[in-house]
């Protein structure tokens, strides 16, 4: 009889959830200071790290606010979106897979 072999690693992905980037878009109406709100308010940055990703976004058309699990990233976007969509903002947020 020969040694039972050695069972390989197992290498495969398991229980790991896919994190997703929240983002925001640069557009030509949506005041500064109101991203800067919205960045402190829904995604917990300090003003000065807030004023940093909007200025991001600003010069370059959009930024990260954050990265979560796939549900808390959705119900950023929602609340981001409606949270504008209430003060009449044309800010647009999003998200995708990191
Ligand atoms: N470009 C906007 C302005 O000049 C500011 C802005 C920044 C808008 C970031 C959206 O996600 C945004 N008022």
């Amino acid at each position: 009889l020969t040694d039972n072999p050695v069972e390989p690693e197992e290498e495969e992905e398991v229980g790991r959830p896919s994190l997703y980037k929240v983002l925001l878009l640069n557009d030509d109406f949506t005041p500064m200071e109101f991203v800067v709100e919205v960045l402190q308010r829904f995604f917990g940055k300090d003003r000065e790290t807030a004023t940093r990703i909007m200025l991001q976004v600003h010069h370059h058309g959009k930024g990260v606010c954050g990265v979560y699990p796939y549900d808390i990233a959705e119900t950023k976007v929602n609340q981001v979106v409606d949270y504008a969509r209430s003060n009449e903002h044309p800010l647009q947020c999003t998200m995708e897979k990191e």
